[in-house]
């Protein structure tokens, strides 16, 4: 165990030997936050229920990957489809009818719709078990009502048990200005009458119900604006997380996003862990940022899709572990929301999204099923064959922490790497290592350790069909004191200290 501090030097090789770049330390102090033992969690669209052979113990190769990732995560079910989710209670229920207003470029038209259905939630709760992984689930606030959001809310909370971890109401409300409510009148206290009513009527149906809330995009002041107006609001749900969400880059236009710029620490992600933290302490809660990835609208081909977003999402999860975050879900699946409002078809006054057309997968999707190009989880077409995508592999890597408690790292250094360290169960200190340089290599030299694992990949753009960003447990590796261990360029490591 560490009993003081230690210090592993990594540095840059140098061909004349001179050049001792960076230090890493493990001083002796206060411990760190400790991370839940299912802080990994990825988040799916609502759309995605409206095949209910998805989530469902049968799809084998789904439960697998989830497995595979973490054996105990959460599953988070949100995102703007969920917004336009109808509950069906019976097969011969008809749509509701909706009027849109203003649409966000790129949102589904407010009269796209999708069905969540009893047996979807029913084949949801055999998932949850086979993975035993739990869920965040989102119920409509845009166009949700108390009477649909109750009847669905009762359905869920009877059906998932223990298994459901708390409802989330309304998704990105910060951006309900642009398309689903009047702008002039939208802000954080027309939020709170809105939510309030609805997670009220659900808490009554629901007694023992838990909530998050409010799920923005990105702009956490609403954070920080909820807890001021907190204590003085009356009948107050059962709230236990603040959310938020966050996506690195975006839109995929943008030529400055490339692999190596995502891969460039982000002062917003500090920041936001900082608004974040206060908001939560304050009203007594845990925060988690539950939807989130490379590049919103999809992600960017060559930059969510290849080895930087592995690095990426490895750092993302140990840079919020660090932050006391309760969790991440990154965002994924085989359909995208933007994707489906095209090619609807008129049926009666409802336009619906075509079930023929296909529902591109996002590229950021850290699980893909190999099918999903040319299909979706709607028409039929999924073949059952699922991989773990590199965002994802960054993120089996970052779930060897969960669980652990989080030890202060000090890395002087000028290099692009970065660390991160976390005690075990069993006392031992694991050390994360990212080389996020496309060419430096660097040497790293412990007291004595073990290799638990790597994070690799042929280059930072080897994209998603070539790329070998897996997580690999070597074998075991001890090296005396001052021995030196080399970490190639755009490489990740993960070690045991003895
Ligand atoms: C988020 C939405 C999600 C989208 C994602 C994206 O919540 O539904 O799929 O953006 O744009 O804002 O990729």
């Amino acid at each position: 165990t560490l009993a003081a501090s230690a210090t592993l030097a990594i540095t840059a090789q140098d061909p004349t030997g001179t050049l001792p770049s960076a230090t890493l330390r493990l001083p002796a102090g206060p411990a760190g936050p400790k991370v839940p033992h299912d802080f990994i969690g990825l988040s799916y669209e609502v759309m995605q229920l409206e095949d209910p052979t998805f989530f469902s113990p049968a799809n084998v190769g789904l439960v697998q990957q989830f497995r595979n990732l973490s054996p105990h995560g959460v599953l988070r079910l949100g995102g703007n489809t969920s917004e336009f989710s109808w509950w069906k209670a019976t097969p011969d229920q008809q749509p509701p009818h909706r009027v849109g207003n203003v649409n966000d470029p790129g949102e589904p038209p407010p009269t796209t719709i999708y069905a969540v259905t009893p047996e979807a939630i029913r084949n949801l709760r055999g998932f949850l078990d086979a993975t035993s992984w739990t869920c965040i689930y989102g119920l409509n606030l845009g166009y949700g009502t108390v009477e649909t959001d109750v009847a669905e809310a009762t359905f869920v909370y009877e059906t998932l048990g223990s298994r459901l971890q708390y409802f989330q109401v309304g998704n990105e409300v910060d951006l309900f200005s642009r398309h689903l409510r009047d702008k002039n009148t939208w802000n954080v206290d027309t939020y709170l009458q809105n939510w309030l009513q609805i997670a009220r009527a659900v808490q009554k149906a629901c007694p023992n119900a838990s909530f998050g809330l409010p799920d923005v995009a990105s702009d956490v002041t609403w954070l920080t604006q909820i807890a001021e107006r907190w204590p003085s609001l009356p009948d107050k749900p059962h709230v236990t997380t603040l959310s938020h969400h966050y996506y690195a880059g975006g839109p995929p236009a943008n030529p400055k996003l490339t692999a190596e710029s995502l891969l460039v620490a982000s002062p917003k992600v500090r920041q936001d862990a900082e608004l974040t933290k206060a908001a939560a302490d304050r009203m007594g809660l845990r925060y988690r940022m539950t939807e989130g990835n490379t590049c919103y609208q999809g992600g960017k081909p060559g930059v969510s899709d290849v080895f930087a977003a592995a690095l990426w999402g490895a750092e993302y999860a140990f840079h919020l572990m660090q932050a006391g975050y309760s969790g991440l879900n990154l965002h994924g699946g085989s359909g995208h929301a933007q994707a489906v409002s095209v090619g609807g078809s008129l049926r009666g006054e409802a336009l619906m999204p075509d079930p023929n057309a296909p529902h591109p997968k996002p590229f950021y999707t850290p699980i893909a099923n190999e099918g999903t190009l040319a299909g979706s989880g709607v028409d039929g077409k999924l073949n059952g064959t699922y991989v773990l995508e590199p965002v994802g592999a960054g993120l089996k890597f970052a779930a060897a922490f969960a669980g652990c408690q989080m030890v202060p790292v000090t890395l002087e250094s000028n290099l692009n790497v970065s660390a991160y360290a976390a005690r075990r169960a069993d006392g031992k200190v694991l050390v994360a290592i990212l080389n996020k340089k496309p060419s430096q290599v660097l040497s790293l030299t412990a007291p004595n350790f073990q290799t638990l694992a790597t994070l690799t990949g042929a280059s930072l753009e080897a994209h998603a069909a070539q790329v070998s960003a897996v997580v690999r447990e070597t074998s075991s590796r001890r090296s005396s004191a001052g021995q030196t261990f080399l970490l190639p360029p755009h490489f990740a490591t993960l070690i045991v200290l003895e």
